[in-house]
């Protein structure tokens, strides 16, 4: 994974040795360093998602799926986040702060549709990128659709209009433009896990690639 800066002062060599603040090592998952800053981490071109044609889809192994609009889904209930984030190449910013709409929410909205989970997702995203998780890392309060970040509309080099955030796995699994949840019977890898990356991503155990335990 390549890294441009987000920052105006940027990811400078010496900020990457500096020991984190005081009470904080803690929240540092193994091998990261804590930035004030906020990366930019893209595998490809920003997509222009325009809000008119956004759409969020919840889709299973039987076909059938839910669909929701920009409007429909600002209209659910919504929650307020703060959470620290860890990106595999080895920043980590702590409370960072967002909004937005639960998967719990959006899996009891499906299943009022007919459409189920299973045991696996595969998230993709306007532009193409995928990436998957099992379902028990997106439910029980532990990852969301998110369209704000710090209070303001999330910017679209960040994923704007909205992103999936799993804030507890290696960012990467945070699929930005995200556009489908499709859930599977079996895994399937995602853009960066064909790539080497690990199926889970958990920053604590430093799942980073392929055969990391
Ligand atoms: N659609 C899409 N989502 C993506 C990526 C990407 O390239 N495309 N990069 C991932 C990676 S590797 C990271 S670390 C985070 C970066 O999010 P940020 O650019 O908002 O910091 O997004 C993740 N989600
Ligand atoms: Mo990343």
């Amino acid at each position: 994974m390549t890294s441009t800066d987000g920052g105006a002062s940027g990811v400078s060599r010496g900020f990457k040795g500096r020991r984190p603040a005081a009470g904080t090592a803690h929240r540092l998952p193994p091998g990261q360093y804590e930035t004030r800053d906020f990366p930019v981490l893209s595998a490809g071109p920003t997509p222009e998602v325009r809000l008119e044609r956004w759409s969020l889809r919840l889709s299973d192994p039987s076909g059938r799926s839910a669909r929701w609009s920009w409007e429909e889904m600002r209209a659910m209930p919504r929650e307020q986040i703060t959470k620290d984030i860890h990106c595999v190449t080895k920043w980590s910013r702590f409370d960072t702060r967002w909004e937005g709409v639960a998967i719990d929410t959006l899996v009891a909205r499906a299943a009022e549709q007919g459409v189920h989970t299973a045991p696996y997702v595969l998230a993709t995203s306007y532009g193409g990128y995928t990436t998957n998780l099992p379902l028990a890392d997106l439910v029980d309060g532990k990852a969301w659709i998110a369209d704000t970040v710090d209070g303001r509309p999330l910017a679209p080099e960040h994923g704007g209009p909205a992103r999936l955030l799993v804030p507890h796995l290696y960012f990467w699994k945070s699929a930005k433009w995200i556009t489908e949840l499709r859930f599977m019977d079996r895994d399937e890898a995602g853009f960066w896990e064909v790539n080497g990356y690990h199926m889970r991503g958990d920053p604590w155990r430093e799942q980073r690639y392929t055969g990391d335990e």
